[in-house]
């Protein structure tokens, strides 16, 4: 499959792919002179907003008595159902976190909803959905041309390469020539060609709409390597029935800010995503945890936490929800550090950027609570 050259680099031969044993419907062979037209991710423009201008998105949340929020069809550690449906990881902790923050001490008011890269968009943008937490990376454009707002980077990620170790390969450097599995309506997409232009790498792309037949595809031999956010690379490689043999290469190519989204036309549901993001670092730098954050509602004598946790103020209020909707939050998820340690660490994931400022290297930094 792959030859190493007479320089020593190591070149891969190039190959057609067969369309059939996946589904020919599910493998959309794009050559990079194609789709330098029309690029996948391009953003849809926005229509006009379902629940748009003026609208009260906590009071229509809570009159309904459920949050919709849009996650991934499945990615280990950011959004997955069990076998009883019931969805766990990170992206559904800052559902469940929203959900908390306006119900109370309920965290089932959440209705999850999967969607891939390429329909998550017009679902929120339709009304379908109340929110997206769904590994989706900040850009420009999608800020400023879909009619939704990115209120806050909950992770910090930036997109790798993983390959099957008995391929050798330990640069993405030595990929020239290789076939890469990447799902469209993706950065990822986008910044694969950007990457091998700059690199003046050539590289085929092998773009397969749905995630299950995208990491098929690789683990079938059909790609060389596979490409995404390096959380959901860990994510993937932490489901394979043996992970060592897949290793994820050192280079990591853009800066893939993630977060969820809301729709324009109502900035209060927009501050409270954004404040529970915040408050959930903010009781990480105090010392808060889901064991203590009882005790110190009542007895902290610090006066910024005290107002965090409603015992002085009305921070909740202002946000439109209960004073103390921090304490709930925090009592059913825990702080940031510790929805990040129940979902993330068990993948091979490091805090690095997303450790609090506190830390060197943290960015993740939470505004006073006054
Ligand atoms: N962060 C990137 C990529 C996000 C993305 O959708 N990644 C894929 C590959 S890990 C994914 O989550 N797929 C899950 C799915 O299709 O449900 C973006 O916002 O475009």
């Amino acid at each position: 499959m792959n030859t190493m050259s007479s320089s020593g680099k190591r070149g891969f031969s190039v190959r057609r792919l067969v369309l059939g044993a996946m589904g020919a419907g599910l493998l959309a062979l794009t050559a990079p002179a194609a789709r330098a037209q029309a690029p996948a991710a391009a953003p849809a423009p926005a229509p006009a907003p379902a629940a748009g201008g003026g609208s009260n998105m906590i009071e229509t949340i809570r009159n309904r008595g459920t949050l919709i929020c849009g996650v991934s069809t499945g990615l280990a550690g950011f959004s997955a159902p069990d076998s009883q449906g019931r969805w766990s990881g990170f992206d559904v902790d800052y559902c469940r976190a929203v959900a908390i923050a306006i119900f109370g001490t309920d965290q089932n008011r959440v209705r999850f909803v999967a969607t891939t890269p390429q329909a998550r968009f017009t679902a929120l943008q339709s009304g379908e959905l109340d929110m997206l937490a769904r590994n989706t990376t900040w850009t420009l454009s999608r800020d400023t041309s879909l009619g939704l707002d990115f209120p806050a980077t909950s992770f910090y990620d930036g997109q790798g390469f993983m390959v099957k170790r008995s391929l050798g390969v330990t640069s993405a450097r030595q990929l020239d020539g290789a076939t890469i599995c990447v799902q469209p309506g993706t950065t990822t997409e986008q910044n694969l060609s950007d990457w091998a232009r700059s690199n003046r790498v050539t590289i085929r792309p092998v773009v397969i709409e749905r995630q299950e037949d995208n990491v098929a595809a690789y683990i079938a031999g059909r790609c060389d390597a596979y490409t995404t956010d390096a959380s959901g690379l860990a994510g993937v490689r932490s489901t394979q029935q043996n992970p060592n043999d897949h290793i994820i290469l050192p280079e990591i190519i853009s800066k893939e800010p993630l977060g969820p989204l809301v729709r324009h036309g109502d900035q209060r549901f927009a501050d409270l995503v954004r404040w529970v993001h915040f408050g959930l670092l903010a009781a990480e730098e105090f010392g808060i945890t889901a064991a203590n954050v009882e005790q110190a509602a009542t007895a902290d004598q610090r006066p910024e936490v005290g107002r965090m946790l409603g015992r002085g103020g009305d921070l909740g209020q202002m946000l439109g929800v209960d004073n103390r909707w921090l304490v709930n939050v925090v009592k059913i998820l825990g702080n940031y550090g510790e929805v990040f340690s129940r979902n993330l660490t068990p993948l091979g994931l490091q805090r690095g950027p997303n450790a609090l400022w506190t830390t060197p290297g943290g960015l993740q930094y939470a505004p006073p609570f006054r």
